[in-house]
């Protein structure tokens, strides 16, 4: 069985932990607020995740936003381009024929 010394081991772990950190860094630009239509988007409490993702897969990135208020994702699908994202009203995700949610604890 090979053995690793400790210290060996502390600079593995430093060192993937340096070439992970370089591999995620993100830069980000000026916060702007997203709109639907012509309103802001928000949610009636707050706490929202969004996230960005084709959830139709049309080639164009569209916008979930989890929201605490009962656990729901909202589905905001992009009518416009990546580069200039249009929303025009939202859906709830759906499962079952009804609106999903998650248990909020
Ligand atoms: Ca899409």
């Amino acid at each position: 069985m090979t053995r690793i010394p400790a210290i060996a081991l502390s600079l593995l772990w430093l060192g993937a932990l340096a070439a992970e950190e370089a591999a995620q860094t993100i830069r980000l630009g000026r916060a702007t607020k997203v709109h639907d239509g012509k309103e802001p988007i928000d949610v009636s409490i707050g706490h929202a995740t969004p996230y960005v993702i084709d959830w139709n897969r049309d080639g164009k990135k569209d916008l979930l936003v989890g929201q605490f208020d009962e656990g729901k994702l909202r589905i905001y699908l992009n009518q416009g381009r990546d580069g200039a994202p249009e929303f025009k009203g939202f859906s709830y995700m759906q499962a079952g024929g009804k609106d999903a949610s998650v248990p909020v604890t």
